[in-house]
Parts: C-alpha cells; structure tokens; sequence
C-alpha cells in the first residue's frame, strides 16, 4: 500500500533536515493563506514577503502557501500558534466565536467608508493587539476587503425575497444579519462557492465585488446590491516565539515591510473594488443600489445585529466603539 504524505508533513520533514544541516543557512519561514493568487490580499502579501527577502538579503525566507494549499482557514491561526508555520493570514471576523471584539469589523452601519474602516482598525489595533499576544501571537498588518453586497440570481426588490433563500456567508453576523432577513445561511469558504453554487447548495451570497471577480460570479448569478454594509479585514500575524528569535535587522525588516503592506493593501483594496466592478459589469451583472423599501428592511436587519452586538459586548468592545467614534471624520 502506498503512503502519500500531505503538503504539511513534507514541510515539517524538510524544515528539521535543514534545521539540523544547516545552523548558519537563512531563517525560513512559511506564511499560509486560504486565499488564492488572484486576490489582491494575496498580492500584496507575496509583496511583503519579497521586502522582507529584499531587505534581509535572503536572511529571513518567507514562502507563502496561498490558496489554503497548507492549511486549511480555520486551522491557520492554532498552527501559528504552536509554531507549526510561522506566520498567517486569515479574515479576522472568523475569530468573533472568541470575542465579540472580532465582530467589529462586521457591524452593519458602523464604518461605511474607507477611512471609517481606517479609524475603525486604529481604534481597534491595540485591543487585538494584546488578545493575539495572550496567545503568543502579534499581528503585523490589517487590510479590508471592499465593502460587502448582495448577489441574486434575480433583481433584489423587497426584503421578502429572502425566504427560503440560501445565501452564502463567510463569517457569523453575515449569518445571523441573513437570519434577520429570513433568509437561510450557508458558512462557506471563499475558494467552495463556486462549487457551493454548481450543486445547487446555495442560492445567493453576500461578500465583496473582489470575491464576485475572483470566483466568476456571472456564472451562477445575475445581480449585485450594493448594500455597503461593512468593510471586513484580513490580518497578517506571526508566531511571537518565532519573531523574536530574528536578529534586529531582521525584526526590523518585517516590521518596515509590515507597514509598507498595511499602507499598500488600503490602496489595493480601493483599486480592486474599482477594478472589480468593471469586471463584473462587462460579464453582464447588473449592479445597483438598495432602494426604498429594500433600503430600510436592510437598515432594520442591520439595527437588530447592532443591538444584539451590543447586549453582549463587554466594556472593551464598547470603550473601542466609543475611541474609533472620535477618530471618525466627518464624512468621507
Ligand atoms: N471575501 C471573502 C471575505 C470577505 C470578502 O469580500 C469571502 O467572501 O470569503
């Protein structure tokens, strides 16, 4: 009988060999995303790598796994944790289930612009900040997604169009704001909807123009409501262990690069919305905006999550509201 081994398990075997061959060879590291290379997150996160590779003259290695080709999502951050890769990129609001912190960034009508999300996300670094080190992690950069919509395969009038219907969501108030709405959610990854949609599991899904591009929407589905409803992020972290076992030239370097990704992603993400909404427009789907009727149940859905956040929100979470309140501009 033939044994295969997995991905994970070539690399464990690989890294003790060079390990123990090689004391003074360059730091390898492993970085594992569940999203694919056509994603502008993944673009930018190979970027970062490549800085860091740059300004460490190949001391410091960073190989990225993209496309959950290592690890699947959901076992990403406990990986990183036990130092099994070094480092990870996951959709942050997958983490609400250990806080309602990590809920933030899918509150319906809290941030509805670019630099709403940005004053957002520095109001809330630092709490993250120290959960991720309660866990022997540190995160290194933060990068939304544009902000999340409705696809149908029928133009989105009324509210009661939800009944009965499966809609896709990838984390858990997308779920429970498609509850709110009638609607029955479906959790699935980004990389299974187009299989989600090929065997007939769900009707419609809510996530951005991105992922609508990505995954060829126009195949499964005809229209896109613009509902805005909020700007989830992806977070880059490392293994704090195998941070500080890089020498200060090293740290140095992927904190600089860090920051250069945090700054580039924002813009990338503006870009690709933009980008995206060509894309899908010139495959035939026909984008709007939540008008009158629609308009308010989706803004009653929203306020009901809202307040159920804020029932069970501990001070923290509400203290962080209340900071992210002041850093807000005016409008956009
Ligand atoms: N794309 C990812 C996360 C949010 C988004 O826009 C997804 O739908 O899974």
């Amino acid at each position: 009988m033939r044994h295969s081994l997995s991905p994970l398990a070539i690399l464990l075997a690989a890294g003790a060999l060079s390990a123990t061959t090689s004391a003074l060879a360059a730091d390898q590291w492993n970085l594992a995303t569940p999203y694919g290379d056509a994603s502008f997150h993944t673009q930018n996160t190979k970027q970062f790598a490549e800085d860091v590779r740059k300004a460490t003259d190949g001391e410091l290695d960073i190989t990225m796994h993209s496309g959950g080709s290592l690890i699947s999502h959901a076992e990403i951050k406990p990986s990183v944790r036990r130092g099994t890769v070094q480092a990870g990129e996951i959709f942050l609001s997958t983490l609400s289930n250990e806080s309602p912190i990590y809920e933030v960034d899918t509150l319906p009508g809290l941030a509805n612009s670019y630099d709403d999300a940005y004053a957002l996300w520095q109001a809330s670094k630092p709490i993250i900040t120290k959960l991720f080190a309660e866990q022997g992690l540190m995160p290194l950069y933060a990068v939304p997604w544009p902000s999340q919509g409705i696809y149908t395969d029928f133009k989105l009038t009324d509210a009661d169009q939800f009944q009965g219907l499966r809609v896709r969501a990838p984390n858990i108030n997308t779920q429970r704001f498609v509850k709110n709405l009638g609607g029955i959610p479906t959790e699935t990854e980004e990389a299974d909807i187009p299989t989600a949609f090929s065997t007939g599991r769900v009707d419609a899904m809510i996530t951005s123009v991105s992922t609508g591009k990505s995954m060829a929407a126009w195949d499964y589905v005809s229209n896109f409501s613009d509902a805005n409803l909020w700007f989830p992020k992806n977070i880059v972290f490392v293994n704090k262990r195998a941070f500080d076992r890089l020498d200060d030239t090293e740290q140095k370097a992927v904190l600089d690069a860090a920051k250069q990704a945090e700054r580039r992603g924002w813009q990338m993400s503006r870009d690709d919305r933009a980008e995206s909404v060509k894309a899908l427009e010139a495959h035939g789907i026909t984008i709007s905006k939540p008008q009158g009727d629609l308009k308010k149940q989706l803004q009653a859905a929203g306020d009901k999550l809202f307040k159920s956040w804020q029932e069970r929100a501990g001070e923290q979470a509400k203290q962080l509201v209340a900071d992210y309140r002041q850093r807000q501009q005016p409008s956009e």
